[in-house]
């Protein structure tokens, strides 16, 4: 996107999409990461949206579409201009694994996301018994789905933020290199000084 962010100038943006389906954990773990920043929130209707600035040269944009049913039917309509995906499974919904396997296979068709960046998020982990991150990368078909772009499938705690960080650095590293190899226009402030 290349937007220039006023508070830090070498600050580049990007778009990141927050999916996965209802009570994966989304907004629990949008509002861990964004209270971390110690920064008061603004949820919308429909949708939730904060701007994250885990380091200093790239901010996101985090878009939290609603997984019920019905929002999934729209959840096209928020790719043009994603940067990078993360996709929340609920690692203990062992009943709706494969409808969130499936609804994970249909948006990475989307064109708009076609090489964009994957972070998958295996939530919920301190569940007893909940799938492994190895479960779910064999399970969602990970290595063949998402062999087009960059990948990751990170475990996660939404409620204590365990696995959060790294799996947000991961993000960034990623989505850092998709926008450069994309040509992206923005090129950091940072970089123009050197
Ligand atoms: N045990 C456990 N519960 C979680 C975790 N993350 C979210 N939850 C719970 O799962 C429910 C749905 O979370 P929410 O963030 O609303 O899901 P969303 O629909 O994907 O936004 C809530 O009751 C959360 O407290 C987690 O890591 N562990
Ligand atoms: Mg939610």
């Amino acid at each position: 996107m290349g937007l220039l962010n006023s508070k830090h100038p070498q600050t580049k943006q990007a778009r990141i999409l927050l999916l996965g389906l209802d009570s994966a954990g989304k907004s629990t773990l949008l509002y861990k990461l964004k209270l971390a920043e110690d920064v008061a929130t603004s949820p919308t209707i429909g949708f939730n949206v904060e701007m994250l600035e885990l380091e200093r040269s790239l901010s996101l944009t985090v878009w939290d579409v609603g997984g019920q049913e019905k929002m999934r039917t729209i959840w096209g309509c928020y790719c043009e201009n994603t940067d990078g995906l993360v996709y929340v499974v609920d690692s203990t919904d062992k009943q709706r694994l494969e409808d969130s396997r499936r609804q994970f296979e249909h948006i990475l068709k989307n064109e708009h996301i076609k090489s964009a960046p994957v972070v998958l998020l295996a939530n919920k982990q301190d569940v007893p018994g909940a799938l492994t991150v190895e479960d779910i990368t064999r399970m969602f078909n990970v290595k063949k789905l998402c062999s087009d772009r960059n990948w990751y499938v990170q475990p996660c705690c939404a409620i204590t933020g365990d696995g959060l960080a790294q799996g947000f650095r991961k993000l960034t590293e990623f989505v850092k290199s998709h926008m450069k190899s994309r040509g992206d226009t923005g090129i950091l402030q940072e970089e123009l000084r050197l």
